[in-house]
This record gives C-alpha cells, sequence and structure tokens, in this order.
C-alpha cells in the first residue's frame, strides 16, 4: 500500500448526514442494505465522483440512487471501492447492499463470529468490510439499525445508542431498532447477536439521569462480571466528579467476546470487549487481571468524551483520544488504589514497551507524519508516551489551568473531530501559556536523554546543575530541537529533608525546573553541605536522566527521598549500575555480582514497622532485562543479562534469607480474597519475598512453593507460587504444571497464563514445549488470546530463549508470523513487535535475527501489516 501522509490531509468531498443500516445476520447469507443521506462537503471539492471504500466486500443487487435503480454505467463497485461516477449536485440518498458471510472472517475486523454470537470491530478500517462507505473519521452520521436474526440463534440484538423498537417476524426470526443521536464516525459502529446471558444495573448520573447498564458475557459467566460492573460505576462516578463529564445515553452495554484483537473497543454505548477484560473470579483471576479489568473499563468508558463526543480528524491524530484517555485511566486508577505504587507501575511499563520501541526500527512520534498501516500505530508510543505528554501539559501549567483547558476543548469541540493543534490551543488560551515548543512533544520521536553534571564548591557554598538535552536520531528524523521538559526536583540534605531552595535564577516554582535549550545552568547559593540531588521526581518527564551519582548518593535517596517514587528509583539505578557491570564482567567471563548494601537496602524495606506492601514489592524488584537490554544498547548479550540478573537475586537471597522468611510467614493468606489495592499489595510482596526465596534454590524454599501452590485460595497466590517454581528446573515445576493444567481444563483465559508461564521458562527446552503446545487441545491459531500467551509470551517475555544464539527462536516466530499472516494480519504484525530491538544484539544474533527478517520479507504475498513492520525493521 502507498503511504498516507498528514501533510496530505483533504477535507471529504461529500458528507453522510444520516446511516439507515438494516442487517439480516442469516450466516453465509448475511446481508446489509445500507441507505445513506449525502451531500456534497462545502469544504470539499466541487463536481468530481463519489469513491466509497470497501475491502473485500461483494455488492448484492443494484444500487439505488434516491430510490430508483442506478443504470451499469453510472457506476462502479469492486471489493475496494464503489464509485458513482455523477453524483447529483445536491443532497441524495444512495442505498446498497452488500452480502458478508461473517464465520469465514478470520481477521476479526468487520463482522465475524465469535464463539457462537456475532459481533463487529470497526477501529481503524473495518466498517468498510462490511458496507461501502466513506471509512474515516471525519465523516460523523446519526445511524439507525435495525438487525434481524434467528430468535433462538440470537435472542440478544444490540447496537450503537438507545433501543427503539423490536418484535418478533415470521418463520422464528425476530428484530430490533437502535438508533444513536450523537453523530460519530463509523469506526464507533458495532453491532452485537448472539445467544449471551447478562447481568444489569442501573446508575444515576450527577443531573439525575437514569442510564441502564448491563453487561453481556457467556452463558454460567454471570458471577464473573460484577466486578467489572461495579468498575463500570466507579468509572461513572469519577468522570463526573474529576472532569465533569456525565454519561449521554439512557443505556449503556458491553459484550464480552473471546476473539478479539485488542483488549476492548469505545464503540458509543456498546463496548465490545476482550472477555479477559471482563470476567474475573478469585479462583481464575490475579490482582494483575483484576487491575486490568479496572482500568481497561475506566479506559473505554472515558472514550465515551474523550474520542466519541471528540472525535479525531485524521487517524494522524490517534494520540489525541488514545494518550489523552490513558492519561484519564491511570488517573483514575492512582485514586482508586496508590499514587506513588501505580506511578511506579506506569513507568515500569513505559521503560519496557515503550522506550524499546522509541529507540529501535519502530521508532515514530507521537503523532505519526506517514503510515502504510494504521493498525501498526496502535502503539506504546501513542498511547503510553501519549498520555505521559498530557502528564507533561498538567505539570507545565498547573491544575487548575489543565482543568480549565479541558473544559474548554469539551466546550469548543464536542460534536467535532478535532486535531492535536486544536487540543493545545485550548490550554494555550485556558493558561496564558506559549505552547508551540511543547508541540515538538508530538513530532519528535526519541526518548529525549537528560545529562546532568554536579559542582560543588564548598568554599562559596554553591551547588550548580548543568543540564543538558539530547534528543537520539531516529528513523526519518537526524536533527532535532531543543524541547520544553519539566523537571520536578529537591535537593536531599544529609538529615534526609529536602534544602529550602527559595526560588533561585530560572527555578520558576519551587521544585520544578523548565528545560528549554540545549543547556542550562541551574545554581543554588548559600548551602552549608553538597545536596543529594532528587531529579524528575514522580517521573515529571518521559526521559533518561543520566546523572552519575555514586552508590552512597542512590541507596541515601532509596531511603530518604521525600519523592516515593524517586526513592524507588534511586534503587533501581543502584542496582541497574551493578548489573550492567556484571553482565559485561560476565562476557568476559567473570563472575555474577552482588552488593551487599543492595541486599541490606531490600531487608531495611521488608523489615521496616510501617512498610507499605505494595511499595515494599516494587522496590525490591530488580530491573527487567529489557531495562538492561535497553540500558547497555549495543552489542547486547541476552544470556549475560540474564545471568547478572539470576546471579544478583541469587546473592540477594543468600544473603537476607531470615528476613524474606519472616516477611514471607507475616503474609500468610488470610482467607476471604477482596482485590482491594490494600490486599493485593500484600500478595504481591508475599509472592516477591517467595520468588527470591526459591531462586536461592533451597529444598526447604521450593516445599515453601508448593505448598503455597497447593494450599492457594485465590489464583494471585497460586499463580505466584507456579512462576517461581517455573524458574527451577526441579521436579515439583512439572509436577505444578501438569496439575494446574488439570485443574483448570475448562478455563481458557486461565490456560492462557499456563501457555505464558511454560513459553517463559529461561532454559534450552522451551521452544520444544512451545512447539508441543502448539498441539495442545487448548491452543488455536484462531484466537488472539492464545496466540498471544504461548507464542507471544515466548517471543517478548522469555529474552534468552526467543535470542538464542543459533538462531531458532527467530524462525520460529518468523515461522507462525507468516502461516498466520494470511488468517490475521493484525495479530501477526504485533508478534513482529518481538524484534523492536534486534539491532542491539550482538552481531551473531544480530545476523540471525536479520536473517529471519528477510526470510519474511521475501514472501509474497504479505498483508500490508506485516510487510509495513517488516520493511520498517530492516530499513
Ligand atoms: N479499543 C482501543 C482502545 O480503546 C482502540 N480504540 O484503545
Ligand atoms: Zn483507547
Amino acid at each position: 500500500p502507498r503511504a498516507v501522509r498528514l501533510a496530505d490531509y483533504r477535507a471529504p468531498d461529500f458528507l453522510i448526514d444520516t446511516v439507515h443500516l438494516d442487517v439480516n445476520l442469516a450466516g453465509p447469507e448475511t446481508l446489509v442494505v445500507s441507505r445513506l443521506r449525502l451531500r456534497p462537503n462545502p469544504a470539499g471539492r466541487a463536481g468530481v465522483p463519489l469513491v466509497l471504500d470497501g475491502d473485500a466486500l461483494r455488492l448484492s443487487g443494484t444500487p439505488l440512487l434516491d430510490g430508483a435503480e442506478l443504470d451499469a454505467a453510472s457506476y462502479a463497485a469492486t471489493p475496494t471501492a464503489f464509485t458513482l461516477h455523477e453524483p447529483p449536485a445536491d443532497a441524495f440518498e444512495l442505498t446498497l447492499t452488500t452480502k458478508l458471510d461473517p464465520a469465514a472472517n478470520t481477521q476479526l475486523m468487520g463482522l465475524y463470529r465469535s464463539g457462537s454470537a456475532y459481533c463487529t470491530q470497526c477501529e481503524a478500517e473495518g466498517f468498510r468490510r462490511i458496507t461501502y462507505f466513506l471509512d474515516r473519521p471525519d465523516v460523523l452520521s446519526v445511524y439507525t439499525v435495525r438487525i434481524e436474526a434467528d430468535r433462538a440463534e440470537a435472542p440478544v440484538l444490540l447496537a450503537n445508542g438507545n433501543p427503539v423498537e423490536s418484535g418478533d417476524l415470521d418463520g422464528n426470526r425476530h428484530f430490533a431498532v437502535w438508533h444513536d443521536p450523537f453523530p460519530k464516525p463509523c469506526y464507533l459502529f458495532a453491532l452485537v447477536g448472539g445467544d449471551l446471558a447478562v447481568i444489569k444495573d442501573d446508575f444515576r448520573t450527577a443531573s439525575g439521569r437514569h442510564v441502564d447498564l448491563a453487561i453481556y458475557v457467556e452463558h454460567g459467566k454471570e458471577e464473573r462480571a460484577a466486578y467489572a460492573m461495579d468498575a463500570l460505576k466507579r468509572s461513572m462516578r469519577w468522570d463526573e466528579q474529576a472532569f465533569g463529564r456525565e454519561y449521554d445515553l439512557d443505556v449503556f452495554n458491553i459484550v464480552a467476546v473471546s476473539d478479539f484483537n485488542m483488549g476492548a473497543m469505545e464503540n458509543k454505548g456498546l463496548n465490545v470487549f476482550n472477555d479477559k477484560y471482563v470476567l474475573a473470579s478469585s479462583e481464575t483471576a490475579t490482582d494483575a487481571d483484576y487491575a486490568g479489568i479496572e482500568s481497561v473499563i475506566a479506559h473505554e468508558y472515558f472514550h465515551n468524551w474523550t474520542g466519541n463526543r471528540i472525535t479525531c480528524r485524521d487517524w494522524f491524530q490517534l494520540c489525541l483520544k488514545e494518550g489523552l484517555t490513558v492519561f484519564r485511566d491511570q488517573e483514575f486508577t492512582q485514586d482508586m488504589r496508590s499514587r506513588p505504587v501505580e506511578r511506579i507501575s506506569d513507568v515500569r511499563g513505559l521503560r519496557s514497551v515503550q522506550f524499546p520501541e522509541d529507540a529501535g526500527p519502530f521508532a515514530h512520534p507521537v503523532r505519526p507524519d506517514t503510515y502504510r498501516e494504521i493498525n501498526n500505530f496502535y502503539t506504546a508510543t501513542v498511547y503510553e508516551k501519549g498520555a505521559e505528554v498530557i502528564r507533561m501539559l498538567k505539570t507545565l501549567i498547573g491544575v487548575d489551568a489543565f482543568r480549565r483547558g479541558m473544559d474548554l476543548y469539551f466546550a469548543r469541540h464536542d460534536g467535532e473531530a478535532a486535531t492535536i493543534e486544536q487540543f493545545i490551543a485550548c490550554f494555550a488560551e485556558a493558561s496564558g501559556h506559549d505552547l508551540k515548543q511543547f508541540l515538538l512533544w508530538y513530532s519528535q520521536a526519541g526518548t529525549p536523554e537528560v545529562i546532568v553534571t554536579e559542582h560543588w564548591d564548598a568554599s562559596s557554598g554553591t551547588y550548580a546543575l548543568d543540564i543538558r538535552q539530547h534528543i537520539p536520531a531516529t528513523p526519518g528524523q537526524t536533527d532535532k530541537k531543543p524541547m520544553v521538559i519539566p523537571l520536578a526536583f529537591g535537593l536531599l540534605g544529609s538529615d534526609g529533608n529536602d534544602v529550602d531552595l527559595g526560588s533561585d535564577g530560572r527555578v520558576k516554582r519551587e521544585g520544578l525546573i523548565v528545560l528549554t535549550s540545549g543547556e542550562h545552568r541551574f545554581e543554588f547559593r548559600g548551602l552549608k553541605e553538597r545536596p543529594v540531588p532528587s531529579l524528575n521526581r514522580n517521573f515529571s518527564s518521559p526521559i533518561q536522566l543520566k546523572i552519575d551519582l555514586s552508590d552512597n548518593d542512590l541507596l541515601f535517596a532509596a531511603r530518604h527521598d521525600g519523592d516515593q517514587f524517586n526513592c524507588w528509583q534511586a534503587m533501581q539505578s543502584a542496582m541497574t549500575r551493578l548489573l550492567v557491570t556484571s553482565a559485561k564482567e560476565i562476557r568476559e567471563g567473570g563472575k555474577p555480582l552482588g552488593e551487599p548494601r543492595i541486599a541490606e537496602a531490600i531487608a531495611s524495606v521488608l523489615n521496616a514497622n510501617d512498610r507499605d506492601d505494595a511499595f515494599a514489592a516494587q522496590f525490591s524488584i530488580l530491573p527487567t532485562e529489557t531495562d538492561l537490554t535497553r540500558e547497555i544498547g549495543t552489542n547486547v548479550d541476552p544470556d549475560a543479562i540474564y545471568a547478572a540478573r539470576r546471579g544478583l537475586k541469587e546473592a540477594i537471597s543468600a544473603q537476607i534469607q531470615p528476613s524474606l522468611l519472616a516477611c514471607y510467614s507475616g503474609l500468610a493468606d488470610q482467607g476471604s480474597y477482596t482485590p482491594d489495592a490494600k490486599s493485593a499489595g500484600r500478595r504481591s510482596l508475599r509472592g516477591v519475598a517467595l520468588d527470591l526465596l526459591v531462586v536461592g534454590g533451597g529444598d526447604e524454599a521450593i516445599a515453601l512453593a508448593e505448598r503455597q501452590y497447593a494450599d492457594a485460595t485465590n489464583m494471585t497466590d497460586r499463580m505466584s507460587a507456579l512462576a517461581s517454581l517455573s524458574q527451577v528446573d526441579h521436579p515439583v515445576r512439572e509436577r505444578a504444571f501438569s496439575d494446574f493444567a488439570e485443574r483448570f481444563a475448562n478455563e481458557p483465559l486461565v490456560l492462557d497464563k499456563w501457555f505464558a508461564l511454560q513459553a517463559a521458562i529461561p532454559e534450552r527446552g522451551t521452544l520444544d514445549r512451545v512447539r508441543g503446545l502448539m498441539n495442545h487441545p487448548a491452543f488455536s491459531m484462531g484466537n488472539p488470546n492464545r496466540i498471544r500467551s504461548l507464542v507471544g509470551g515466548f517471543a517478548s517475555g522469555n529474552p534468552t530463549q526467543f535470542n538464542r544464539p543459533d538462531g531458532a527462536g527467530y524462525e520460529f516466530l518468523a515461522d507462525v508470523v507468516l502461516e498466520l499472516d494470511p488468517k490475521n494480519p493484525q495479530v501477526a504484525a504485533r508478534l513482529l513487535g518481538a524484534f523492536r530491538s534486534w539491532k542491539t544484539l550482538e552481531n551473531g544474533r544480530r545476523a540471525l535475527a536479520e536473517q529471519a527478517l528477510r526470510r519474511i520479507n521475501a514472501v509474497s504475498p504479505l498483508s500490508a501489516d506485516v510487510s509495513d513492520l517488516v520493511t520498517r525493521a530492516l530499513a
């Protein structure tokens, strides 16, 4: 496909005011009659043909223009376009019928079957697989949808908006009519027809409107939707309180399906969810699953205002809705749970996926300026970095101006398809700030490096920070301009408190430095001693901070920094430095390094009287292999990184075993399970302690894990025991794995965990094990969740085995991608994310990774999705 460019944007030549869809669900004979009210767009070109988008469509019967059959010469229909050569100069009505076979739709885009239900997925460009349309987000229409189906096969018939009418028809058929009064782009269209169970609830909005809530699930799974319903009601209330946003329809429906390419979809009034983000019970879901449900329910609900009421002008503006909505769901979660702990976990996520993406061949700006396949831009950069950009904006202009800017945005652009410039203009107006330079965050890719050197002059009591910013080159972007970087900061005195700074020089507000040029010097006078700097507090900017602090400074900050995020960060920095050195020495034939003071720091947090369990868990987790890969940057040897990390864990385990045991036994399972943050924090610390004990390898520790596995009264404890055991080559491990498979044989979402854990075993036999599991009866190449767990779990969750020195991991992934591509290109392309850092590998692996990528690239035909990513990977 040709590249689409932001610079080439043109308003549509036609508008579609109303859409009447009549969908007759009937297996391979499914018919969609679409009646469109069109008119020329005054802002478009006059006198041009009407060209509607299609994808693999079949026209059925003769199209009608204002009710009369068109003659064959006046139009053309191909699978990818419908053209009306000479459309009327005024408003007109066009009626088109397409014939679909939902069960044959393995791409899971458009109208397809999941289990026994019919459902749809239209974002980004799936509506054109249902009917011919102007499939672009700046064409907004009011939809009325009539669905007809067999009453036994599909007793439930849902579409966007409010229900209007329903009834029985001859031949055991029935129908339902839905009307959505809010104009929307077609990517927000949805319908569902199937035999589904439902749980119902209701909600009264701040202004007193009544809303009926319903969550539709597979029969027998009703109870598992209770937590999702609770999360939905909390989201609705929170959006009223935090952003003044009320819900606007009479009903809000959610449907959980088991075959879904994404996590969930925010269709107006009818969210369709991957069942993974709806279904939970204490026996089948972990604390992390509950947290995932809470945040995805919130995310899709929040889209009702940021995405649906105000949508994107074009797909380049995707971050306008996604970055903003991730920011909103992160704020929600922080309010529901612990602010610092959630911040740490969000930053962990950003660093483990977005930073590597931004440093490799797939790097792109938060607002890309060109794409060949938009599906490939639902990325960590657009979502997570996009959210960080909003957070910086709030930090820069302050809480009140930020809220005024949001209010202005909602007031000014409601009902429109907007751009990033229009969004940012609201904040510039509300705050009086000039945000021109800030917009560079949307156009310049790459993680900025902020390099800091300190100067201490004891004689004058002057402390200075020289701060330089550097934005690394990324594909298509070599010379970059300095960006606006807000650095929240403090200086720690030897008593552990912040030194009182007053306001000095360019330090605008206490605790905030704002970088705007390539180099700055900040001086602080009248200090009695050299302070320990605490920079980028709460991760105020998504940057790589480079400052050479001693271990003493870092371990001091880890204990005393008033910013909890930076306590955690200081500890991570100390461990990262040690592990990078250790990996280097291992490659040169040395042994893994330990560091008694790191183990001591962990022990002191575990033993503290006022311990915060969730924080203590985060504090004690080592930087990931991905973190270390990125830190090392070139000539990477995944085996050495693994050995360094494992070695440090073993050293910690050996040194502080009594503290670990005391902590572990103090956190024994208390019986009845609740998924709240405090209880989850307790279980997560218990899991971290167990993991460190087990890595020590003693039989006692393994027995402890075995007992926890067997006695667990909830999935979190059972999984953490199994995860710890999965890391040791011991007969207990296989016993536990087979017990788990038996216990949960009829629970596909639970077996996903089982697939993923086995795929992540850091041992030579794992690739064969994964190959074997692909023949397991519970595995299916037709189900995205299964593929992501097993194949994704291996490629992205097992650095040593995916990067086997013989290249077999890469060849395996290439085989799977090529097998999957003709069926589901979107999921196939996703798997290629595992190659995001291939260029940083040492030469041997690098050559083998390149060989696998070239083998994929040589195949024809490839989907646009896979071909785009492979081309970029190899560029
Ligand atoms: N459904 C996806 C999301 O909410 C894409 N819009 O992020
Ligand atoms: Zn979203």
